[in-house]
């Protein structure tokens, strides 16, 4: 039992980087993992969306160490024109509401906030970006906006 089971972890830990290196030729790659640290960063500055996905799946890891209440990082999308009120009401909003205004119009997509250690994943319904168009991500965590920013376009 157990030496079947070893066999079966050594056949999936081959195959699964084989699949990776396959999918791209297949469909367009509707996923990203953006990491975020305890220097108050993002270490992606850019994402480019294929239009053929439906949804572009964002994974925002936390590597640091500190607690969320002092390093909280959320993943925040919004056009580039409207990010500055979005970051404004979210800070309002407050921690309860993770940093976003509830119903805010004006997010297309808003990751709730992790702290050290910690890693959520968020959807951007890729309907709602225009070609074109140029958006933003921030974390909308007090005071962190203004750093940690990077652009996101619709790509071909
Ligand atoms: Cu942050």
């Amino acid at each position: 039992m157990i030496r079947k089971l070893s066999l079966a972890a050594v056949l999936g830990a081959v195959a699964v980087p084989a699949m990776l290196l396959s999918a791209p030729a297949m469909a367009a790659d509707c996923s990203a993992t953006v990491e975020s640290t305890d220097a108050m960063k993002f270490t992606t500055s850019s994402l480019v969306v294929p239009k053929s996905c439906k949804d572009f799946t964002v994974t925002l890891k936390h590597t640091g160490k500190l607690p969320k209440t002092v390093m909280g990082h959320n993943f925040v999308v919004g056009k580039a024109s409207d990010i500055a009120g979005i970051n404004t009401d979210g800070m309002k909003a407050g921690a309860a509401a993770n940093y976003v205004k509830a119903g805010d119009a004006r997010v297309i997509a808003a990751s709730k906030v992790v702290g050290g250690g910690e890693s959520t994943t968020v959807n951007i319904p890729v309907a709602k970006l225009k070609a074109g168009e140029q958006y933003n991500f921030v974390c909308t965590f007090p005071g962190h906006s203004s750093i940690m920013k990077g652009t996101l376009t619709l790509g071909g």
